[in-house]
This record gives C-alpha cells, structure tokens and sequence, in this order.
C-alpha cells in the first residue's frame, strides 16, 4: 500500500475523536468571532525547515547513544525529511551543514528532493570544527583569527559553502562563529569585532543578490569569558556594517536565563532586521530541547509578537527563515521533530487568535490586567485539533507520531539502515 493510503486509513480509525475535538475548538472560537478556517490556512501555509545535522541521535561530551536506524548519507537524510513533511505537511526544507553533509550529484540530489516536495532552504558554514587536512587551526579562532591567513581559509570555506548553496538553490548562508576567549586580556575586543567585519564582509561580496546572510549570536561556548558575537546588538551591528542581503538570526538557546527574547523579537522586526529563526527547547542555555518543552508561555509570547509585526503593514521586515536546530539525546530523532514542530505550529495558532484590537486598545489606555488576560485568553486554547485538521486538509496525518509508530518506522530504518551507524551532525 502506498504511504498516502496508509496515513489515510489511519486518519479514519481516529477521524471521530478528532472531529469531536474540532469542533468543540471551532466553536469556542467561532463564539469570538474568529475565522477558523483563515487560521487554519494560515497553519497550512507555514513551513519549518529541518537541520540536516538532527536527523541521528545527538550526544553530549559525555556519550552518545544512537538508536539505530540513522541516515548514513545526505540521500536518506533527505529521505528522512520527505517522511516528515508526508506526515505533517510542514516540513520542505533542509537545512544544510557544510561539510557535514556536502553535496555530491547536486542533479541526482535536486530530483530526490522534488519527489519528495522538498528544497534546501540554506547552507550553514562550520568553521568551529578543524576538518582532516585544513591547513591552518581554529582553535584560537576564524572570521576573528589574528592571522589573516586563517581569516582567509575561513572566508573562502564560506564562499564555498555559498558555491554549494546555489548549485541545489538555496538562498541562505547562516553563519555561526564559535570565535571568542576564554580569559581576560586574551583578545581585543575592539579589533577582534573589525577583523570580523571585514572577513564578513569579503563573504558578503560573494553573495548573490537574492541571498541573505543570517548572522547568529550565542553569549558563551564554546568560549567561557568572551564571545565575538555574543548577543543580538553585535549581529545587528554586523549587519549595518555589511548591508541590506545581512540579517540577524535568533536561535532561541543562545540567551542567558530570563532573557527577554519576545522583546529582541519585536526590535529586530522593528529595524527590519531580524532574517531567520533556530527553534529549540532551552531549560539553561545552548540545550538544544524540543521546541516549546520547558517554556511554552515565553514561546507563545515571542510568536505573540512575531505575528504582532508580521500583520502590520507599517513593519519592513523581509520574511523570515524558519528553522529548527535541535539535538536529541534520549528521544527518537524523528519523533522529536515531529513534536517540535507540532508545538511551533499549535503555538503559531495560539499567537493567531489574540484579539490584537482589543489588545491595542487596553495598551492605550494602560489597562494591565485586561491587555494580560488577552494574551492568556489566547494561550489557554488548546489549538491541538486546529493543527491536525490543517495537517489532515494538506494530506497529511492527524496524529503524525502515531502513524510513525503505528507503521514501525523505525523499525524499518534499523532493518535496512543498521542498528549502530551514526549520522554526521551534532
Ligand atoms: C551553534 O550552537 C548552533 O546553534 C549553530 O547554529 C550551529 O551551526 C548549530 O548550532 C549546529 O552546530
Ligand atoms: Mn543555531
């Protein structure tokens, strides 16, 4: 049986529960005067890029435990995603790590990702690793490295990854630097930010005019007294420094506990700045959890603003990347995306359905408690059936991590795949 016609007769085994769950969710908003089916178009429409480096079991320094099954080339990572996005509908993208997962026959690998609906949305550069046979080290450094010649192996390793990029059409580099020090007087701090610039900048040359550049930031590690580009003020600074095709990424782990990101949201979207999104769970810090697991209300808000400046025709802000970059220690690999992007999709629709008139309006007239209670209003909505009826009306299934198991999956890889490889990523 073909897999389409699987994932439909499983739907029909738990197509009344689920209409039950519906519609009692549609008619609580209908009651609000929401329209239910614009929201649900809207879910249908919104696509979560995967990494490429998330499709095996992470680890930590400590060990790693993989669960057998795992994808042993770029092929069946794509293979892997195609499987997602026929679950939920939601996933045609991949995120590409260079040179985790170099391209080799970029036609044979352009017509896999066609038939399984899927693109490669951006290219990510890695010059925190030293790869077998590089000439020069970044242990002290790369786009930063006192020594030009180390900037310029960094430099061209990222204009490679672009070359590579454009070969399977993607349009986005993404730039993390793990440049920083790890005690005081190591570095200039005013030199190091120059050094980084101008290498920035000789990429930035290289970029086609319908690329952007997405610059991430992360307060600490691998470095533990200073990082070159710490926080969302040294990438935006970046950007002004490079220009339009430069943009701000925020990964939603790469902050310091309590930070408000909901507010670095809404000011990056204010300057136009803000290009792209890492989504993940953090309890401490670079955690890498399941999107939405530890903190679901800070979530909520951050998409609260989010839609907030997307609907306003006043924001310039061009459209944002979404992408989850994630690891998974103890959880099934596929099964940890699935949720993670269920999660985002429930908490984009809870973001949705804020009553922003009324919330304007109490904001005016400084009414705290009922510009709050519009914000938890939305939150409390359970938008589970919103999204699996979106997912259903898009082909896909209504409980995506059911039908994974339901069809033994995992089973499948581990038979053809093997129980102990390990897949290249994090
Ligand atoms: C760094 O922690 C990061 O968030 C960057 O996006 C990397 O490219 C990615 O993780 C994978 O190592
Ligand atoms: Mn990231």
């Amino acid at each position: 049986m073909q897999f389409q016609e699987q994932i439909h007769d499983l739907n029909a085994q738990i197509r009344a529960d689920h209409e039950f769950h519906f519609q009692y969710t549609a008619e609580l908003l209908s009651r609000k005067g929401i329209d239910i089916q614009g929201i649900i178009e809207k879910i249908k429409v919104f696509q979560v890029a995967i990494p490429s480096w998330a499709l095996g079991t992470g680890g930590t320094r400590f060990g790693r435990y993989p669960g057998g099954g795992e994808p042993r080339s770029l092929e069946e990572k794509i293979e892997d995603v195609g499987l997602l996005h026929a679950l939920n509908r939601s996933s045609d993208s991949i995120s590409l790590h260079i040179p985790w997962d170099i391209p080799g026959d970029t036609v044979a690998l352009k017509s896999l990702l066609r038939s399984h609906g899927l693109s490669i949305d951006s290219v990510n550069s890695n010059t925190f690793q030293d790869q077998p046979g590089q000439a020069h080290s970044y242990k002290f450094g790369s786009l930063s490295h006192t020594d030009a010649a180390i900037r310029r192996q960094a430099i061209e390793h990222n204009i490679a990854c672009i070359e590579h990029g454009k070969a399977l059409d993607a349009r986005v580099l993404t730039v993390w630097l793990a440049d920083g020090s790890n005690f005081p007087g190591q570095q200039h701090f005013r030199r190091a930010w120059q050094r980084t610039a101008d290498a920035l900048a000789d990429i930035y040359q290289a970029l086609p005019d319908d690329w952007t550049m997405l610059i991430e930031y992360k307060p600490y590690e691998p470095h533990f007294y200073s990082m070159v580009i710490p926080d969302w003020g040294t990438s935006y600074s970046l950007c002004q420094y490079l220009g339009e095709k430069a943009q701000v990424l925020v990964d939603l782990g790469h902050h310091l506990p309590n930070t408000n990101i909901e507010q670095i949201v809404a000011r990056l979207m204010l300057f136009g700045r803000l290009g792209g999104f890492h989504f993940n769970g953090s309890m401490y810090g670079d955690d890498d959890l399941t999107t939405g697991s530890i903190k679901p209300y800070q979530f909520f808000l951050i998409f609260n603003e989010l839609v907030d400046a997307i609907d306003d025709p006043s924001v310039k802000n061009p459209p944002l990347a979404w992408m989850i970059d994630a690891s998974h220690n103890t959880k099934d690999p596929l099964e940890d995306l699935l949720q993670s992007v269920q999660n985002i999709l429930c908490t984009y629709a809870r973001a949705l359905i804020v009553d922003r008139v009324l919330l304007e309006a109490a904001q005016q007239q400084n009414d705290v408690v009922t510009a709050e209670e519009l914000l938890r209003d939305a939150f409390a909505v359970d938008t589970r059936a919103l999204v699996a009826e979106a997912t259903r009306q898009s082909g896909g299934a209504i409980d995506p991590i059911g039908v994974f198991r339901a069809l033994k999956i995992r089973e499948q890889r581990i038979a053809k795949r093997g129980k102990t490889g390990v897949a290249t990523g994090l």
